[in-house]
């Protein structure tokens, strides 16, 4: 039936069920089978009297079939498992990890059911809004280093928005990606490991792009991309995009053996240098971000003791603005 798609595809216009037979060598009524079956997939599919079959709007499809149409990567997404409902797809790729399945498997789905921020909180994932996703990798790599496959993940986010939308939006480290102040986009990084070695790390990410509204508890800190430029993108163009940027990023990290080369481009794209920040962890306290460590670890200067400080992960938030994110 895909190749009937295929066909429709390249035709743009009308082409009749006698046509895609003799292309396919297969009959009329098979062509009309298999037409029902891509309707029953979603796919818009006209039939004109005289005139034959024709494939309206397939731009906003969203399936595993359109998502591995066109992608440029040679392994992120290979294979590509796509989930009308799940309830996360950290959990989908985790187990799928555990079946021993290759680095660059992802899952992606419609909608999730359970979907997850850091520490547990909830993350909000409607169908036919957004992106969720989640990438395994397998790097050969110490624990300590893992959470750098945070920053690489908030650099391709980014620059893949930008090349999509013309948008630019910045990280606020570790995991944020906000436009105009409001959060756009989240990072979970998940890893399963010994004291000494990485077994794999699942790089769940979710991207609000075509959401027009959000529950009243998320309206002031969350947006979209379609509320920040009134326009609508396609997904799946945006999570090729994605995918292909952290491709390039993720094979320059482990042939580089390090972040340091990242940095300079991450500085120009976070949020927090130069501001006052209130760091929640162990201790509570105010400090201002000076800069991003070759490892990806935040500095501060503490208020309190005028003392530098290197934050590893946990909370920050940009002082003024705790409350919103
Ligand atoms: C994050 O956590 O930002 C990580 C989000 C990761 C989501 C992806 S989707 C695919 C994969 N599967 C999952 O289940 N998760 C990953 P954190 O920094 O803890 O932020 C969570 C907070 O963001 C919540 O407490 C809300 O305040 C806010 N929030 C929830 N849903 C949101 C949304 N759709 N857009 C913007 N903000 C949201």
């Amino acid at each position: 039936m895909y190749r009937i798609l295929d066909i429709l595809k390249e035709e743009k216009g009308y082409l009749s069920g006698e046509a895609i037979g003799k292309r396919l060598e297969i009959s009329r009524a098979a062509v009309w089978k298999g037409i029902q079956r891509l309707r029953k997939e979603g796919y818009e599919i006209e039939a004109v009297t005289n005139k034959g079959y024709r494939l309206t709007a397939y731009d906003t499809m969203y399936n595993q079939r359109e998502l591995e149409t066109g992608l440029r990567t040679q392994k992120m997404g290979r294979p590509l498992y796509f989930y009308p409902e799940t309830d996360t797809t950290n959990h989908r790729i985790r187990e799928l990890a555990l079946e021993g399945a290759p680095e660059g498997t992802l899952a992606v789905a419609e909608k999730q059911t359970a979907g997850r921020g850091r520490l547990g909180r909830h993350w909000e994932a409607p169908a036919g809004t957004g992106i969720w996703m989640s990438l395994l990798l397998r790097p050969n790599i110490v624990p300590a280093e893992a959470s750098v496959l945070t920053l690489l993940a908030g650099i391709a986010l980014t620059e893949a928005v930008q090349d999509v939308t013309g948008l630019s939006p910045a990280i606020k480290w570790p995991n944020d990606i906000l436009l105009n102040g409001k959060k756009l986009a989240g990072i979970l990084t998940e890893m399963d490991c010994e004291m000494s070695q990485v077994h794999f790390i699942v790089s769940g990410m979710g991207i609000n792009v075509n959401t027009a509204e959000f529950p009243e508890e998320l309206r002031d800190i969350a947006t979209s991309l379609y509320l920040e430029s009134g326009r609508t993108f396609s997904r799946r163009q945006l999570l090729q995009r994605v995918l292909e940027c952290f491709e390039g990023l993720y094979h320059e990290f482990l042939q580089a053996g390090s972040f340091s080369p990242f940095l300079e481009r991450y500085r120009a794209k976070c949020l927090n240098l130069g501001k006052e920040v209130r760091v929640i962890g162990r201790e509570t306290f105010l400090a201002t971000a000076l800069d991003i460590t070759p490892s990806g670890e935040l500095v501060v200067k503490r208020q309190d003791t005028g003392k530098e400080e290197i934050i590893f992960s946990g909370e920050v938030s940009i002082r003024g603005e705790e409350q919103r994110i």
